[in-house]
């Protein structure tokens, strides 16, 4: 038997690990760690810098993490159910794969990638749709020690060379076409496309899922099913240390390119299986749904490392909420019988603006837990989830937490926590966080508001931004030295309770996905007809955020011509970012609110953008005051 993990079970359990967790971290995350599968066990348990950012957990420590998520459970869940495939057309066929055939896939996929020269180390970027082979490359990768970077399946050719460039990846997964809803999207035509430009990449393997006949370039591109033909299933795992980086996944930051976020092996495995197992409370013959895609964070570890860590069950989705109806999310619970549900509050607000009848008309007894993440939940929103999908019986856990931090931060835990709308609730065990000035001083006491940071390393802390650490310490630990910054604002309620309010830096939360304002303002300066642009988030009732941008052009465009020069900014945007990063909205404008040093003034451009204009503040100081009235009478 597997030595067992420790799981919160009540709140006093919770108070009691948490004090743990700050008197002595060391013992705590040691403790914590001990039931693992290690080849070697650590020399020390934390090396702590939030000055420079380079912070190590487990030195010394050998393992695999894929012998963590499948290899351990073999004997005791070798028949139990790891991986459950719904697919986008809900009368085509669902795969299911128990530990052990999930076990064999991942050594037959490995092998296929050392069969075709994948070394350790090397990078291998991951384009493909939700389909199992997805969960399955991944975790190949990690057997072999390549390191993972999935690119979202929604990015353009323009976005996927920025990434695999970046990452110097030498190898491309990916597959013939994708579903989503009624569409069908040629995904390896993309991938071509993106590859014109990426001389680091040597080997294409395209799994098959549509059936489309594709361009396969000679030498270059391999199927994967032909390939497979030859691989064993059996692949004895890659040692790997404590440190060695485990996943590259690029998010976006207020400044220009999007960054490559670096996870290492053994701190992420330990937080993203202690994350998973407490906040959602997951028991052993529960079916567990995240819906997210394995293309974001939270794709990785809460539809895949998380669950399978614990020995979960995990459903994985390859449609869209909408699609044949509005009642989709519903009816697959209600089919496979799912007890916890993990979502995004973009989704619960689209669907809420749906009839009624399409959530009713499902039973939904088996839900037991709830959650969401990824924005903030309006109570609006909250209140829905918990009476008609919960049915005021299922705690909701909204999970605060980033790209950077591997796992969930601030989060009830289910069934323990105190439950109120809105509020991300309190601090995970190892998670220190304050509340900063803007100057960085620790702001005390409840009932308070603030900068959000953290002032202790928790293991899943980001290691470096690939290929460039002086970004990573000048974003994260930059700007309060000793605090690892959040870029959110928090407040911290009288009880002690964190409620998220957003992001204080220049970046946008679209329906949880984060874009940098710089980052679309460089796309749609790609534009032949712009001079310059500024871009903003406003409130939207179902996205969170929408886009909203002001543009200068290079000739003045009258009426009748705006809407071209509209639609080309839009297709621009499309190609070099793709489609989940188009405007709500496109403003033509002759100038740009600066100050006399030519900063653009956003605080001036948001209060438009948010219908707020009669009270601008302080406009003295900018060098055109007439350009603000004139963007006001424009105003979409
Ligand atoms: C996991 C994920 C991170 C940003 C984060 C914050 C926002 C995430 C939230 C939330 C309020 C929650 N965010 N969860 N805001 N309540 N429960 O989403 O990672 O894509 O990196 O985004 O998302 O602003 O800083 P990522």
């Amino acid at each position: 038997m597997p030595a067992q993990h420790p799981c919160i079970h009540s709140y006093a359990e919770y108070e009691d690990a948490y004090r743990r967790s700050v008197e002595n971290p060391e013992q705590f995350w040691a403790e914590v760690a001990e039931p693992f599968t290690w080849r070697r066990k650590w020399d020390s348990v934390l090396k702590a810098d939030l000055v420079g950012g380079h912070n190590e957990w487990y030195s010394g420590a050998k393992l695999n993490i894929t012998e963590n998520c499948l290899d351990r459970h073999l004997a005791t869940r070798g028949n139990k159910l790891a991986l459950i495939w719904e697919p986008n057309d809900p009368k085509t066929r669902q795969i299911r794969y128990t530990y052990r055939e999930l076990h064999q896939q991942v050594c037959q996929f490995a092998n296929v990638l050392l069969n075709n020269g994948v070394e350790k180390g090397d990078r291998v970027c991951l384009y493909m749709p939700m389909i199992p082979q997805l969960a399955i490359a991944v975790l190949a990768c990690a057997r072999i020690g390549a390191v993972h970077s999935v690119i979202f399946a929604g990015f353009s050719a323009t976005a996927i060379a920025d990434r695999v460039n970046d990452a110097q990846a030498t190898v491309v997964l990916t597959s013939d076409g994708l579903n989503r809803g009624p569409k069908q999207i040629p995904v390896k035509r993309v991938v071509d496309e993106a590859l014109e430009s990426c001389p680091s990449v040597r080997r294409v393997i395209v799994v098959e899922h549509l059936g489309w006949p594709v361009h396969m370039q000679e030498g270059r591109d391999v199927w994967y099913h032909e390939e497979a033909q030859e691989a064993s299933k059996s692949c004895p795992a890659e040692e790997m240390d404590a440190e060695d980086t485990l996943f590259i996944l690029y998010t976006s930051g207020s400044t220009g390119k999007p960054k490559g976020v670096v996870h290492t092996t053994a701190g992420y495995m330990v937080w993203a299986d202690y994350t998973f197992r407490n906040v959602f409370q997951v028991q052993e013959n529960d079916v567990y749904w995240c819906t997210a895609d394995i293309g974001w964070v939270t794709g990785h570890s809460y539809l895949l490392y998380g669950p399978l860590l614990s020995g979960a069950s995990t459903l994985m989705f390859e449609g869209v909420p909408t699609y044949p109806d509005a009642g989709r999310f519903w009816e697959v619970i209600d089919k496979h019988g799912v007890n916890v549900f993990y979502t995004a509050p973009t989704a619960i607000r689209s669907l809420m603006a749906t009839p009624l009848d399409n959530v009713l008309s499902y039973s939904l007894d088996s839900l037991r837990v709830l959650g969401t993440v990824g924005e903030p939940i309006n109570e609006e929103a909250w209140h829905w989830y918990h009476t008609h999908v919960g049915k005021e019986r299922c705690p909701i856990v909204d999970t605060w937490w980033q790209t950077e931090t591997g796992g969930i931060m601030i989060s009830g835990l289910a069934g323990i926590s105190p439950l109120k709308p809105a509020h991300a609730g309190q601090p995970l065990p190892g998670v220190q966080p304050v509340l900063l000035t803007q100057e960085g001083q620790e702001i005390e006491g409840n009932g308070q508001e603030g900068y959000l940071a953290i002032k202790f390393p928790w293991p899943g802390i980001i290691r470096t931004t690939y290929g460039d650490h002086e970004r990573a310490r000048q974003t994260y630990f930059g700007p309060y030295p000793g605090y690892y910054f959040t870029g959110d604002g928090a407040r911290r309620d009288e009880d002690g309770l964190y409620r998220i309010i957003g992001r204080v830096d220049d970046v946008i939360n679209v329906s949880g996905h984060r874009f940098g304002t710089a980052e679309i303002e460089n796309a749609i300066n790609q534009n032949p007809h712009v001079v310059e642009s500024a871009v903003v988030g406003y409130p939207h009732d179902v996205k969170g955020q929408g886009i909203y941008a002001f543009v200068i052009c290079r000739e003045p465009v009258g009426k009748t011509d705006a809407g071209q020069v509209e639609a080309s900014i839009i297709e621009t945007i499309v190609a070099e970012i793709g489609k989940i990063a188009k405007p709500d909205k496109i403003q033509l404008v002759s100038g740009l609110p600066k100050t006399r040093s030519g900063k653009i003034m956003r605080r001036i451009l948001r209060k438009v953008a948010e219908g707020e204009t009669s009270n601008l503040g302080d406009i003295t100081t900018l060098l055109d005051p007439g350009v603000v009235e004139e963007i006001i009478q424009g105003k979409k």
